[in-house]
């Protein structure tokens, strides 16, 4: 391969699937991100020409194009002031509150959006520059939303997706933004878009009818431009590895490691455990809120119990991410202070990030997995769990919020914000009977069986393939179906008493 060629399959995402260690010798290597997004595209670009455009993690000039692990990786530089104003500011603190409901207010600066708008149109540039001829270009996710229509405008002869990992805000907080029309129009330049949700790509409909005028049919939108084009919107939720990550957890390291865990714990009858990004998204607070109230009440206590976080670092130099660290730092210490006994910790706060081992060791060794977002695209962690626990032991504990929760609504499903009700479904899952959760847990690893990553990649891709590409059919002519299988169906928010 050469920096001169061009490829089939085009990814274009924030981040390149690599990051760049040093080593002793000062030689510089670049080791494969772990990440089921990897993988999945691993298994789409295995016998195809493929390419994947992205930051390479660093401020500064880019390394030259380069290939690892059988992809032709393209960088693209970002200096320090475009991740404040691109990465930190408009994705992380403007669209990144917006699309997960306000749970902090969002922050608008001109500025920042004149930057985000520059560095899309380099994406754009570089994808354009290493699309074959008629090539599939699949882009990711919300940093990117104006990346479809600049590469329309630069190559019209290729076919552009585009994946939302995160929800698709209601249109009364989409309509906030000011470039929502910018954005909308950006989006419209793909040929078809995934979402998470049935919800999610109903919104985005919803929002291109409201604020564009647009007419929509279904899951299309018919464009304003000339000649008008169809764009699908319809929800192909995203999964892992389950193979992979099955045989990780059957292997007798890990197994043993779950053992000592436990050992190490102090062999606590239940082990309770969270794991997530350190983000307000994700319902660490109420969590928290709930435990503490459950000790409180003298429904619980160590050394019969104790509760596991592990908070990986994120987002450290945005405002809100450092008061929420703050936040949860101090009612970690209170609750130790009230709670804990020599040897009998209430809480293991974990600041720092794990190898994949001993993540499937944890989930092994957890009794109850706590996953209470107050909204989030999918959560995966709720299905790495549930895929780690092949002796059928173990109870999730899962918001509704997520989109996980839609696939996986046999869990114990809880309202984060309702504390009363958290509490009651904590309790619940402690101490369901051990035949009623390897039911539970069977059924809900099927589902992840039936649905793992590289199928959700392909019927991104299926999907891709039967959207109209040339303009407009006749008139009379339906929008074409599904490729595969249904999309995950909204289900109702019904609570298990
Ligand atoms: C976005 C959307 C959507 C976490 N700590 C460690 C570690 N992890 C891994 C988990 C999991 C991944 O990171 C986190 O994925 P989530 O889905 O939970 O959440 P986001 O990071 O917010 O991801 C989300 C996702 O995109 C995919 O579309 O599901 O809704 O917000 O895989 O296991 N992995 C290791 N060490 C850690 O310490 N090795």
């Amino acid at each position: 391969m050469s920096k001169h060629e061009t490829f089939d399959l085009v990814i274009a995402a924030n981040r390149l699937p690599v990051d760049r260690v040093v080593q002793p010798d000062g030689t510089v290597e670049w080791h494969r991100s772990p990440g089921g997004l990897v993988t999945a595209m691993d298994s789409v670009m295995r016998g195809r020409d493929g390419a994947w455009v992205g930051w390479a993690g660093e401020a500064g000039e880019a390394p030259e194009p380069f290939e690892e692990a059988g992809m032709w990786l393209h960088p693209v530089p970002l200096d320090a002031d475009e991740i404040a104003q691109y990465y930190e500011g408009l994705s992380n603190d403007t669209l990144w509150p917006i699309y997960h409901d306000v749970i902090v207010p969002a922050r608008f600066h001109r500025a920042w959006w004149r930057v985000y708008r520059t560095v899309n149109e380099r994406f754009a540039d570089a994808v354009s520059k290493v699309a074959a001829e008629g090539a599939t270009v699949w882009i990711h996710d919300y940093q990117l939303q104006l990346v479809p229509a600049l590469v329309r405008e630069r190559r019209p002869d290729v076919k552009i997706g585009w994946f939302n990992h995160i929800p698709f805000p209601p249109v009364e907080l989409f309509a906030q933004l000011p470039w929502r029309q910018q954005i909308l129009e950006g989006l419209l330049g793909a040929d078809y878009l995934g979402f998470q949700r049935v919800a999610d790509a109903g919104n985005f409909v919803r929002a291109c009818r409201q604020l564009l005028g647009l007419t929509t049919k279904g899951e299309v939108v018919t464009t304003s431009s000339q000649p008008a084009r169809q764009v699908r919107a319809s929800a192909v939720p995203i999964s892992i590895d389950y193979a992979e990550l099955e045989a990780l957890s059957r292997t007798p390291e890990v197994r043993a490691r779950a053992k000592e865990i436990r050992a190490s714990l102090g062999n606590p009858k239940t082990l309770l455990l969270g794991v997530d990004r350190l983000d307000y998204t994700k319902g660490i607070r109420h969590r928290l809120k709930a435990y503490e109230e459950l000790l409180a009440d003298g429904k619980i206590a160590p050394p019969d119990i104790t509760f596991v976080q592990v908070a990986t670092p994120s987002r450290e130099r945005v405002d809100a991410y450092k008061r929420l660290r703050t936040e949860i730092e101090t009612t970690v210490g209170r609750i130790n202070g009230m709670y804990s006994g020599i040897g009998a910790a209430a809480v293991h706060y974990l600041h720092h990030s794990y190898p994949r081992e001993e993540m499937a060791a944890l989930f092994l060794a957890a009794d109850v997995m706590l996953v209470t977002p107050l909204r989030d695209g999918m959560n995966l962690v709720a299905k790495e769990y549930v895929t780690c626990r092949h002796d059928l032991g173990g109870a999730l504990v899962l918001s509704e919020f997520t989109g996980a929760y839609h696939e996986l609504h046999q869990a114990f499903v809880c309202n984060p914000h309702d504390i009363e009700g958290l509490k009651n479904t904590i309790l619940r899952a402690i101490q369901t009977d051990p035949k009623d959760k390897r039911r539970i847990m069977r059924s809900l690893r099927r589902r992840i069986a039936n649905h793992d990553v590289q199928q959700w990649a392909s019927r991104f891709l299926a999907n891709l393939d039967a959207a109209p590409h040339k303009p407009r059919r006749k008139a009379g002519e339906e929008a074409q179906p599904d490729a595969q299988a249904p999309p995950a169906t909204d289900s109702p928010l019904v609570h298990r008493s």
